[in-house]
Order: structure tokens, then C-alpha cells, then sequence
């Protein structure tokens, strides 16, 4: 149905689909205010949000959350209630309280287990947060609670660490993705965790996967099966995103910031060009619904 409506929020950058993993808000390391800054500056038509989005694990031991937790929580609410965004929420394993909820579907907000996206070009992707392939946090969750418990241990250490080298004038550094890359016994888990996901899509006939979990954020081939991993907001702080013309991209921070940068300042120079009431013309756009 074709139709023309007032959009308020024209100075946003606009995806398709913006897709998120691994907030972890409730725990001190969720980078919620640079996420919040991303946030502000975009309109999307659906909103994925992969899985460990807010930490009970964490939440359970220690309470870290912050104002900057609550506004995320409220930007995503307004983005389904203003900005008409579907917003889909697969459970993670550090949100699994949700499980108890799916599948639920509330107008705008839907909570599941997984999701078949259809992209522009009618591809299909398979939406889970992908925790069910990490045998790590399956077979063995007392060696999955101690794995926690390390990384939390390795993310204080990278705090420390930063803050010295802000000191001497040195860029972030992060230890944590450096062991990682690194440490070969994490690159089989992490081979196996992907060639798992790439059999669960061919299955479901999907010619894509998009997950989280380990917080490495990927876009390859696997055999036939497209794997992207959206990644983390607690150190990488990247999102997958499906372009108005249907590219699908795995993008950082600094990037999204200077397009909504650009945005910004087309739309401020659009206004202070046109003769008419500022907005009016700039607020009419048709698209279909
Ligand atoms: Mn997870």
C-alpha cells in the first residue's frame, strides 16, 4: 500500500534492518552510552536484537545497572512505538529469562527463539542467538559460569590496561580480542560453533545465518550457507545492517557515527536553504508500507 505520512526524524540515517547482539546491558562493560549515541541517529523499518541483551547472569551477581541501561531500554521502546519499527528479540543464554515468555507477540515487539529474516532480495537469513552451539555453555556450564567469571577477570584487566595507555597517549587496546585471535584451542570452538550454525540454515533453507554470542562479528561464506555474526557492544561495538538498497553489511561505530555526522548536516543545510517553514517540505517522504 502506498501511502505519504509526516516522518518525523528525517535527520536519521535509515537501514532496512539494523541487527544488534551481546549488549549485555547490567554489567559495567556495555558500552550503552556509545550504543545510545548510534541509536539516536537512526531509523530502521525492523530491529533484530540477537540475543544477550540484558545480562541476568550478571544482574544476578552484581547490579551495574545504570541510567545509560534504562535509556537504551527506552530508545528501543520509542523506536517500536514512534519510528514504527518492528523489533524482533531472540533469547540469548544471558537473557534466557525470556524463554519463559516465547513465543509472544505484542503489536510492534516479538520475542522468539529464532527468526527467518527475508531479505530485499528474498533471501532468507536465520535469526538465533546460537548459545545451543557453543558446547562449551551446553555439555559443561560449571567450565561456562568459570569462563565467565575469566572474562570478567580479563575485562577489568583491559580497563586498567586502557587507562594506562590513554595515559601515555596510546589508542584502545583490546587484550581480550587479542587472546582471543590468538589462543588456537577459542579458533577450533569458534570453527565448529560456525560449520553448527551453517547445517541449522541449510535446514531451516536458509542461504544465510545471522547470530551473536561469541562476540567476533563476521561476514563469510561457510561452504553455501552465509555466516555474519553481528558481534558485541561490550568491546567491538558493531552491528550488521541491510541498506536501502538491500546490501547487507557488518559495520563499527566510527562509521555509523559519521554517516548520522553527514546526515545531520545535509538535513541542518537543507532547512537553511529552503524558503519554506523549516521541516515542512523536508518532513513529507512516501514509501511503501
Ligand atoms: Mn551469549
Amino acid at each position: 500500500m502506498e501511502e505519504t505520512i509526516k516522518v518525523p526524524g528525517q535527520h536519521k540515517i535509515h537501514f532496512r534492518t539494523l541487527i544488534l547482539s551481546d549488549l549485555h546491558l547490567g554489567t559495567k562493560d556495555a558500552q550503552a552510552r556509545e550504543l545510545l549515541d548510534v541509536l539516536r541517529g537512526i531509523r530502521c523499518d525492523k530491529l533484530i536484537l540477537n540475543g544477550d541483551i540484558i545480562d541476568l547472569w550478571s544482574l544476578q551477581r552484581k547490579n551495574h545497572w545504570s541510567p545509560a541501561h534504562t535509556a537504551v531500554v527506552r530508545r528501543i521502546m520509542k523506536m517500536a512505538e514512534k519510528d514504527g519499527t518492528k523489533v524482533v528479540y531472540l533469547r540469548g543464554n544471558h537473557d534466557d529469562f525470556i524463554r519463559r515468555l516465547i513465543p509472544l507477540v505484542l503489536d510492534r515487539i516479538e520475542l522468539a527463539e529464532e527468526h527467518i529474516h527475508v531479505a530485499q532480495d528474498g533471501r532468507k537469513y536465520l535469526c538465533i542467538h546460537g548459545d545451543a552451539f557453543d558446547t562449551v555453555t551446553v555439555k559443561m556450564r560449571w567450565l561456562a559460569v568459570i569462563g565467565d567469571i575469566s572474562y570478567q577477570i580479563l575485562l577489568d584487566l583491559n580497563r586498567v590496561y586502557n587507562k594506562w595507555r590513554a595515559w601515555r597517549g596510546k589508542e584502545y587496546f583490546s587484550l581480550s580480542q587479542a587472546i582471543k585471535a590468538k589462543v588456537k584451542s577459542a579458533v577450533s570452538f569458534i570453527s565448529s560453533f560456525e560449520e553448527h550454525l551453517q547445517t541449522l540454515a541449510a535446514r531451516r533453507g536458509c542461504e544465510g545465518v545471522m547470530c551473536g554470542h561469541i562476540h567476533k562479528a563476521e561476514d563469510r561464506m561457510i561452504g553455501n550457507v552465509r555466516y555474519i555474526n553481528s558481534g558485541d557492544w561490550v568491546e567491538s561495538m558493531t552491528a550488521v545492517v541491510e541498506e536501502d538498497d538491500g546490501r547487507i553489511r557488518v559495520v563499527e561505530r566510527p562509521e555509523l557515527l559519521q554517516r548520522i555526522a553527514e546526515r545531520r548536516a545535509a538535513f541542518e543545510a537543507a532547512k537553511h536553504a529552503s524558503p519554506a517553514p523549516a521541516g515542512e517540505a523536508n518532513a513529507t517522504i512516501s514509501f511503501v508500507a
